[in-house]
């Protein structure tokens, strides 16, 4: 189990944390372990900027897992077979585990969930803007398996090599159940292409509304994005913004020709001396304005988190009260 994992030391030299020494010499240990392209765990000595950033990133990340759970899940009781009912529950159930792995590695800093939780609640923390999108049709559910998911794990498989032991490890799991829902959703797409002509519509349509939004994900430019080159130095990120925006589009191009879309951007076209896709200019008001709160779905994503996080609060009552009896007990045995 993941929350097993979390302890498991760096075979690549002893814990930072038990060398003694002054705060230069930590600094200059903790520099010679990402320099050596080691773990940081837990236990170990870290500065507190990093220790910020890593909170920062993987409650961020841990919100767009929850927050991700809701356009899609607007889709169960709408799901057009039993087959395809079941694959998505099993998936939006993925993205909930994942929310929870990545709280669990977010902990291990220092940071409590409750204190993540009204950062996300209260508007401050921010969440993947494409969550701030709606699902209008079935093909959406098809098209946010394929890109989204697509675009997610191309950002979260270099974040396996991730300095820091828990989210690295955390992202192991979360790659490989995302690699089965993006092939669910290119699969549920293959199967609409082969339909009728609405059918085929749809799923045009879904791209259309889609695949712009989907750049997005990967963050500013390299030029505008502030925690870029602090990140890389670190060896949270390992690969930039663009460079992964980049190889999501060579990786998809080929993808979207063999189901039969097109995608919606006039100046995609493959550059020889580059080998690689040229693209057009995502608009990053668009993308500002959502990530500031004002997207389509913002305000009624976070109502609904703010409503299901109130509604739980007897079980997180009743788990405490029961922790309690339990402890009242074992002290009364004890005697
Ligand atoms: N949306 O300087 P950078 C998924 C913010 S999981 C909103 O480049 P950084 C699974 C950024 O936080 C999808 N905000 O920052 C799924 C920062 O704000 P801050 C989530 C964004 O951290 C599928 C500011 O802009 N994945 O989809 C976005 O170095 C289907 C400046 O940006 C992760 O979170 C955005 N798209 O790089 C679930 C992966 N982009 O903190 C359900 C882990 C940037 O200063 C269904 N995170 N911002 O207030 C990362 O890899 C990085 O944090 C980046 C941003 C690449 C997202």
């Amino acid at each position: 189990m993941y929350t097993q994992a979390m302890d498991i030391p760096d075979e690549s030299g002893k814990k930072l944390a038990v060398v003694p020494g002054t705060a230069s010499e930590l600094e200059a240990a903790f520099e010679a372990r990402i320099a050596a392209d080691g773990r940081i765990e837990p236990q170990d000595w870290m500065p507190d900027a990093y220790r910020r950033t890593l909170v920062r990133q993987i409650s961020q990340h841990a919100h767009s897992e929850i927050v991700g759970m809701l356009p899609e899940g607007n889709w169960i009781s709408r799901a057009p077979s039993l087959k395809r009912k079941a694959i998505l529950i099993a998936k939006v159930q993925d993205e909930g585990g994942h929310g929870l792995y990545l709280y669990s590695a977010a902990e291990t800093l220092g940071t409590g969930r409750d204190e993540m939780l009204a950062g996300l609640h209260s508007g401050k923390a921010k969440y993947s803007s494409i969550f701030n999108y709606p699902t209008l049709t079935w093909a959406d559910v098809g098209v946010i398996g394929w890109l989204v998911d697509g675009a997610a794990i191309m950002n979260q498989i270099p974040l396996c090599r991730c300095s820091y032991g828990p989210y690295a490890r955390a992202m192991i799991r979360v790659c490989k159940e995302e690699s089965f829902h993006q092939r669910q959703g290119y699969e549920a797409l293959l199967v609409m292409m082969k339909g009728t002509d609405e059918q085929r519509a749809m799923v045009q349509d879904a791209v259309n509304r889609y695949w712009w939004k989907c750049l997005a994900m990967f963050g500013p430019p390299d030029a505008d994005s502030p925690h870029s080159a602090q990140g890389m130095r670190w060896g949270i990120k390992r690969i930039s913004n663009d460079e992964l925006r980049q190889k999501f589009i060579d990786a998809t191009v080929p993808q979207a020709k063999v189901l039969g879309v097109t995608l919606p951007d006039p100046a995609l076209k493959w550059n020889e001396e580059r080998q690689h896709y040229d693209y057009g200019q995502i608009d990053w008001t668009e993308f500002w304005n959502t990530v500031e709160g004002n997207g389509p779905c913002n305000k009624e994503r976070l109502a609904t988190r703010v409503k299901a996080h109130n509604d739980g609060q007897w079980v997180r009552d009743a788990a405490l009260a029961y922790a309690r009896k339990q402890k009242e007990r074992a002290i009364k045995e004890a005697a």
